[in-house]
């Protein structure tokens, strides 16, 4: 078996936060009181904490010098000028709107162009990008090839979209259903894969064609663009910038959660070209998010916003981010866990229809095995699964589940060392082989929309 080396962490450490630890009896207290759900724990109750790499990063030396220079004007800081620079060198698109974060970008995006009856193509919809086109009353239809949700098929383009599939969709339900068509990059939903610059260009091609406007959900374009860089032929040489200026160039325009690839712990902007659309966007925004050059956000979060989007391009930064993931997802692969294959650029996924065979999809193996992680360990994971995509369909409204039964171990930037996740892989080594003992869960309260944040459950 090849040696698995931990990956050197390309910084050092100013500034730190205090971990601490607790019981397995103050954690069953608090389990039972945040009602079985992860998301209910207070995070100091929490010794390890990858239930998201969104907003969750380290912010540089550099970002927290430009907190400094945050411009407070109401109108026209000059953090917003900076911030339109970044964007416009990296992206490409002439309006550069900030947000408080992406699921905004997303509001203020779909509020102009989507409506009642719709359908929003995509490889993948995240959570807050299906919620955000449902709750207008139209549909989120995901078109990755099958093999996206075969978590050993070996491809290196997992996140790809079916383009013949795109295809045949435009064609059957008409272009004028389709407002827009949205690749995610990479494809959280999906074990955190990339999408090829290839199959970009050719989704591009065919929204073309039929005239659909086509977008990015850029959360995490920077560690697209380093896959490409590593794996797609011809772009070994190109630097990750002319990579991610090369996904840009394809789409006509993006979502961005600068809590994720803009190393920020809030923020997020949507941009384009279209100024009729930019009219619609802006006068959304300023409803809800503010003024077109803050968007609910401070000057300074829009200094350490512009700083990140540079930062997060940075060669080795990426070599070391996408080596963490590769190097939990190794400890637990060499152990027998079963893990989505290949890693993906900011999370390990855990396979958690494998991991616990005798808890039925109807007890959502994946939001059991959060719960047990936590107690045993004091280590929060997200499930990715039934709790967060079942639906309830038809007359007797019986749940349908996702393919993919995940809990995701995301990793945030700049954080952890290679010892924390030695620390995760040891614990889930345990778990595993202690699994027989971990119990299915009911809902006992949920919500019409992303019920996963909010549901509250009982062990069965
Ligand atoms: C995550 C968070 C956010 C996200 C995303 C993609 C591909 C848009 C957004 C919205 C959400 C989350 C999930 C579980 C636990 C905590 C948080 N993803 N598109 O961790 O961006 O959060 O800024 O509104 O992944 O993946 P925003």
């Amino acid at each position: 078996m090849a040696e698995l080396k931990a990956p050197v962490e390309p910084y050092r450490i100013k500034a730190i936060e205090p971990i601490r630890s607790t019981t397995r009896k103050e954690r069953e207290a608090l389990l039972r009181q945040a009602g079985f759900n992860v998301f209910g724990l207070p995070a100091e109750k929490v010794m390890i904490d990858l239930l998201t790499d969104s907003g969750t990063s380290a912010m540089s030396d550099d970002q927290w010098a430009g907190i400094m220079t945050g411009d407070e004007s109401y109108a026209g800081a000059k953090n917003f000028y900076h911030l339109e620079d970044a964007v416009r060198a990296i992206f490409g698109f002439t309006h550069v709107v900030p947000t408080h974060q992406g699921r905004a970008a997303e509001r203020v995006l779909f509020g102009s162009m989507v409506k009642k009856g719709d359908l929003v193509p995509s490889n993948i919809h995240f959570d807050t990008t299906r919620a955000n086109i449902e709750v207008l009353g139209a549909e989120a239809v995901d078109l990755v090839r099958p093999a996206a949700y075969d978590p050993d098929a070996d491809l290196l383009f997992k996140g790809d979209l079916d383009v013949a599939r795109l295809k045949k969709f435009i064609e059957a339900k008409g272009a004028k259903r389709i407002p827009l068509v949205m690749t995610t990059v990479t494809n959280n939903s999906g074990g955190g894969q990339p999408v090829s610059l290839k199959n970009l260009k050719e989704t591009s091609q065919v929204c073309a064609h039929y005239e659909i406007p086509f977008f990015l959900d850029a959360c995490r374009f920077a560690e697209n663009a380093f896959f490409i860089k590593r794996r797609e032929n011809g772009y070994a040489r190109k630097s990750v910038l002319e990579v991610a200026q090369e996904m840009f160039s394809y789409a006509d325009g993006a979502t961005m959660s600068g809590k994720k690839d803009a190393l920020v712990n809030i923020g997020g902007f949507v941009t384009f070209d279209d100024d009729g659309l930019a009219e619609k966007v802006k006068n959304l925004l300023i409803i809800s998010e503010g003024f077109p050059t803050y968007g609910g956000l401070a000057g300074r979060d829009l200094e350490a916003m512009a700083r990140g989007l540079n930062e997060a391009l940075d060669e080795e930064y990426l070599e070391h981010r996408t080596a963490q993931v590769a190097y939990l997802g190794g400890l637990l692969d060499r152990a027998g866990i079963p893990v989505f294959k290949p890693f993906g650029g900011h999370a390990v996924y855990l396979l958690a229809d494998r991991f616990l065979p005798h808890i039925p999809r109807a007890q959502y193996p994946g939001w059991a095995l959060t719960v047990a992680l936590y107690r045993e360990f004091g280590i929060r994971a997200v499930e990715i699964g039934g709790v967060m995509f079942g639906r309830k369909t038809g007359k007797g409204k019986k749940e349908v589940y996702p393919e993919l039964e995940l809990v995701r171990l995301a990793i945030p930037r700049r954080v952890y060392t290679a010892s924390h996740l030695q620390v995760v892989a040891d614990a889930l080594i345990e778990l595993f082989r202690n699994r027989d003992k971990i119990r299915g869960l009911r809902i006992v309260r949920e919500s019409p929309f992303l019920r996963h944040f909010t549901a509250r459950l009982e062990e069965i």
